[in-house]
């Protein structure tokens, strides 16, 4: 490609997957990058990463050819010697020490990318080992686990209709900034606004967020203490008669189990527990209930907290009550063009296995990221010996940083998929870099089914891959080849033959809907807004919602410990300990753009005036802050914005460690919130990681 050209695509950062026109001159360099407004969904929107993709692709820090890492430092290899190399070593391993000695991790940029999505099942199928890992249990494991008990699919997830809503509920989310999750809502802060000309948006928030300062209300809430708020808020429905089912009464089970389960949740009983009145709770229960069209919505905070599975089940049982689920204005689900994801066939299992230290159960093929320190570092049959990380950097990204380096350290061998030696993949032995970005083609296999409005894109690549580069699923299709005993039975279609067939198979196929149509209309096609879709998508057996799955009806017992301890767990950390995402960030690794990192230090520890005050702490002064398992030191941001007792350190820093080679964001460095994470920090019934809410303390100067 080589004439000067306008580009359409869909950026591949988060899940707003907003339209972009990207114009190119005939040297091949990028001239500007702006908002795509014929995008049916994103309408024009977009925010500051998509621009540094630009900087993604001139990176000079990106790998664009296979390293292998020496004495010497690392030396660039073939190919063939590293896909070699990785086969044998990798085989070697599970013959020696068993199909489990290989632990894998896979990373969130998967979900961005057609080619991983499509072709890391056969590879893991190939290597069958018990020990899956992935960030989807330090994210939204909670939401996939209630879907599979409520509606019998694990890709069931309710999605917020915020373009016809009149009333939307936000726990613990901050779309404003991560721009939606389990929500494809691009330019949210518009759609909020329209909203809030129909109606109300309430957050839910232990920080005064981006979201809760636009937001028409927004209350403090004790971090990891929401399922006790929402059980107060079911109750009071049962008991001042708001409970309208309509047209799912015929469709549910368990009400009177639910009745029960929540008759002594009181909004008096929990107020002190939560920091929010019973007054409160009660006014939120009736203006939601009375509103034509609602909608509540959980996202992080409610998900990868203690009691997450319990607040996703309550958000759920909030909108089906009310009368708002599968309702225009409720919380509805996509019917993307392609759906892989939600067929009948691919709803997930779990607890077939557990792990073999702590016993955490599967759940859908994997085991929760918390296992994953101790399968390496208990010997045994079982122990991880070789890992493979594909697009992951759980150094940064999961629990207890620094004792998984030691980890990794410790291993006979690694391989990473990633485009960047960066905090984790600096400990493989090997690292095969894909095409990142711009030079990739692709379909938002799970983003069109998350989305608040039915539409279907395809990108194509910008530029063209050089003869040393790979795409992501060329690695990953020749990796599978290795493994399998006849290779050459590994398919060798490309993505975009895979989504055509999807296209001419799924429920706009009598329109027409093909690859080749999507072609011809870059900035995506537009199917109309969420439709009801129950009961014919519901695939539980029996064809009903489970209102009261009895494991979360036995969790309530946790919950009740909790509520009922009447002295505070642990003194000596006093403070609770919450994340924060930034608009200029992309979990941790977009920071080796310079005009995402320029300006002042964003990675700091945000303190309310009064604890600040009782540690004669300043905006500025460096403090040093402590878990049971870590310490970091950082400056201090002090503001009202965070409750008292809280305080708040964003996620993705931390990127000061020997060896990681990212020049820009070794300047700007920060300090990992995850080494102040421990990896038993979980909830318990999802054994997803709960970050919100650990205990910390500042240490004295
Ligand atoms: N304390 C705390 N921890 C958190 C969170 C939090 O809120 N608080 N959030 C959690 C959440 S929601 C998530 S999703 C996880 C993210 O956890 P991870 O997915 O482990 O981490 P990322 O920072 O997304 O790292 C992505 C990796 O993929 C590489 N990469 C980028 N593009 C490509 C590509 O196209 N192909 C390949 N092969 N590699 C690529 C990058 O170099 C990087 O190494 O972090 C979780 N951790
Ligand atoms: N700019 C930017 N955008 C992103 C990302 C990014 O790193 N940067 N990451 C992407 C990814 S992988 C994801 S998963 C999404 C996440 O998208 P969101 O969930 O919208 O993002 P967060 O900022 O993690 O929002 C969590 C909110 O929960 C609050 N919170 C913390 N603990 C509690 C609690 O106990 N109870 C309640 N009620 N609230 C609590 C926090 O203060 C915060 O405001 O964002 C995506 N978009
Ligand atoms: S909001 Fe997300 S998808 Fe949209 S431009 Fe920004 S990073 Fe890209
Ligand atoms: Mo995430």
């Amino acid at each position: 490609m080589s004439a000067s050209r306008t580009h359409y695509r869909a950026c591949n950062l988060c899940e707003a997957i907003c339209g972009l026109v990207i114009e190119i001159d005939e040297n091949d360099e990028i001239q500007s990058i702006r908002g795509d407004k014929a995008d049916p969904l994103s309408r024009g929107h977009i925010c500051p990463k998509a621009i540094a993709l630009q900087d993604l692709y001139n990176d000079p820090d990106r790998l664009r050819k296979p390293v292998r890492r020496t004495e010497n430092g690392w030396e660039e290899i073939s190919w063939q010697e590293a896909y070699d190399e990785v086969a044998k070593k990798l085989s070697g391993v599970q013959e020696q020490y068993g199909k489990a000695a290989v632990g894998m991790y896979l990373g969130n940029p998967n979900v961005h990318n057609v080619g991983s999505s499509l072709f890391l099942p056969p590879l893991l199928k190939a290597l069958r080992s018990p020990n899956l890992y992935s960030a989807t249990s330090a994210d939204q494991l909670p939401h996939h686990l209630i879907a599979y008990w409520m509606f019998g699919h694990h890709f069931h997830l309710p999605v917020p209709d915020i373009d016809r809503t009149d009333y939307l509920l936000v726990f613990g989310a901050n779309p404003m900034v991560s721009n939606g999750s389990i929500m494809t809502a691009p330019d949210f802060a518009k759609r909020m606004r329209a909203i809030q000309e129909r109606g109300k948006v309430v957050v839910i928030d232990p920080r005064k967020s981006e979201t809760a300062q636009k937001a028409s209300e927004h209350h403090f809430i004790k971090p990891g203490t929401d399922a006790a708020l929402l059980l107060a808020m079911v109750q009071v429905m049962f008991a001042d008669n708001l409970v309208q089912l309509g047209r799912l009464s015929d469709m549910v089970k368990h009400l009177d189990q639910v009745r029960e389960a929540v008759k002594a949740y009181t909004p008096e009983s929990v107020a002190s527990f939560c920091g929010v009145s019973a007054d409160t709770i009660r006014t939120l229960t009736h203006e939601f209930c009375a509103a034509e069209k609602a909608a509540c919505y959980g996202r992080m905070g409610v998900s990868t907290q203690a009691f997450g599975g319990l607040c996703n089940w309550l958000i759920n049982l909030i909108n089906i009550l009310s009368g708002n689920f599968d309702e225009a204005g409720g919380a509805m689900f996509a019917s993307p063009a392609v759906n892989f994801t939600i067929m009948p066939k691919r709803a997930g299992r779990i607890n077939r296995w557990a792990s073999r230290v702590s016993g955490y159960p599967e759940r859908f093929g994997e085991l929760p990221v918390a296992a994953m320190i101790e399968e390496m570092k208990t010997p045994g049959e079982g122990q991880i010996k070789a890992f493979l990380t594909v697009a992951g950097n759980p150094v940064l990204s999961t629990a207890d940083g620094q004792a998984l380096e030691e980890a990794l350290e410790d291993l006979d061998f690694m391989v990473s998929i990633d485009i960047y030696i960066n905090e984790t993949t600096r400990f493989a032995d090997i690292i095969l870099p894909p095409t990142s970005g711009l030079e990739t083609s692709n379909y938002d296999i799970a983003f069109h089914s998350l989305a608040i409005r039915n539409t279907a894109r395809y990108s194509e690549p910008c530029f063209d891959k050089t003869e040393e580069q790979r795409h992501d699923y060329e690695i990953l299709q020749e990796l599978t080849r290795r493994f399998v005993p006849d290779g050459a039975a590994v398919p060798n279609l490309t993505p975009g033959q895979m989504i055509d067939m999807g296209l001419r198979s799924g429920q706009y196929s009598d329109t027409g809907l093909s690859l080749e149509q999507l072609q011809k209309n870059p900035s995506g096609v537009d199917l109309g807004p969420l439709e009801s879709v129950f009961p014919d998508r519901l695939a539980t057996e029996d064809k009903k919602i489970d209102l009261a799955p009895t494991a979360l009806v036995e969790d309530l017992d946790r919950l009740r410990a909790k509520l009922d301890a009447t002295v505070a767990e642990t003194t000596d950390f006093p403070l609770r300990l919450i994340g924060r995402r930034q608009l200029r960030s992309n979990n941790s690794w977009m920071h080796n753009s310079k005009r995402l990192v320029k300006g002042g230090d964003r990675c700091t520890l945000l303190i309310h005036p009064d604890d600040a005050h009782r540690h004669s702490i300043q905006s500025g002064d460096k403090v040093q802050l402590s878990s049971p398992v870590g310490s970091v030191q950082l400056p201090a941001e002090v503001s009202a914005e965070i409750m008292p007792g809280t305080v708040s350190i964003p996620h993705g820093w931390g990127h000061a460690r020997e060896g990681v080679q990212l020049e820009v964001a070794g300047a700007h460095a920060g300090v990992s919130i995850n080494d102040l994470m421990p990896a038993n920090a979980v909830d318990k019934l999802s054994g997803n990681l709960a970050f919100s809410g650990v205990p910390v303390r500042i240490d004295e100067k």
